[in-house]
């Protein structure tokens, strides 16, 4: 296990002030809901592809989506079909602003201690008991339904069935790349 000085000044950074309150706060509350650190019923619930009537091509790469934004009907099942051409490891997350913002702290906790890298997922660090680590729980893992990590060169699947008018985004939550432009809008309407 990797906690030297470094790692301990990171993570007592990122839990000073109102990201302690709030990054316990939301622990706490997905620890009731079968280990997903989100409260996903707002924004929809995950689907079978087979429901699925129209399929989206989103297409990654470092560090931009296309397409940029994607409309849907409210109450419409769509399959997404995530491609990703660079050389990174990127994330396909369908949420509010809120939720990213949040999604975001975590996967800079998993960057930090390992389970996440710039290229992959480190399934052995990610599998390891973190209630020790400060700021995270047992359950911390990257297994969120609304979810995606495609690893450079794979496509990936993600169906979800949106069921109320939404302003919603999709966004790559991987440090730093949110902030350089891999956020798209999913309008969601009547
Ligand atoms: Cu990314």
């Amino acid at each position: 296990m990797r906690l030297n000085t470094r790692t301990l000044n990171i993570a007592a950074a990122l839990l000073t002030g109102a990201s302690l309150l709030s990054f316990s706060g939301a622990a706490l509350a997905g620890a009731g809901e079968s280990g997903h650190g989100h409260n996903t019923a707002a924004i929809g619930e995950p689907a079978k592809a087979s429901a699925a009537k129209r399929t989206v091509q989103v297409e990654m790469g470092d560090n931009f989506y296309k397409p940029e934004s994607i409309p849907v009907k409210a109450g419409e099942t769509v399959r997404f079909v995530v491609k990703n051409k660079g050389e990174f490891l990127h994330e396909f997350n369908i949420g509010t602003a809120a939720m990213h913002a949040e999604h975001q702290r975590q996967m800079a906790m998993m960057m930090e201690h390992g389970m996440l890298t710039a290229t992959g997922v480190n399934q052995k660090m990610m599998n390891m008991d973190h209630s020790k680590m400060p700021g995270m729980g047992h359950s911390m893992k990257h297994d969120d339904p609304n979810s995606v990590l495609v690893g450079p060169g794979e496509t990936k699947e993600l169906t979800w069935k949106f069921t109320k008018d939404a302003a919603l985004e999709f966004a790559c939550n991987i440090p730093g790349h949110y902030e350089s432009g891999m956020v798209g809008t999913i309008d969601v309407k009547r």
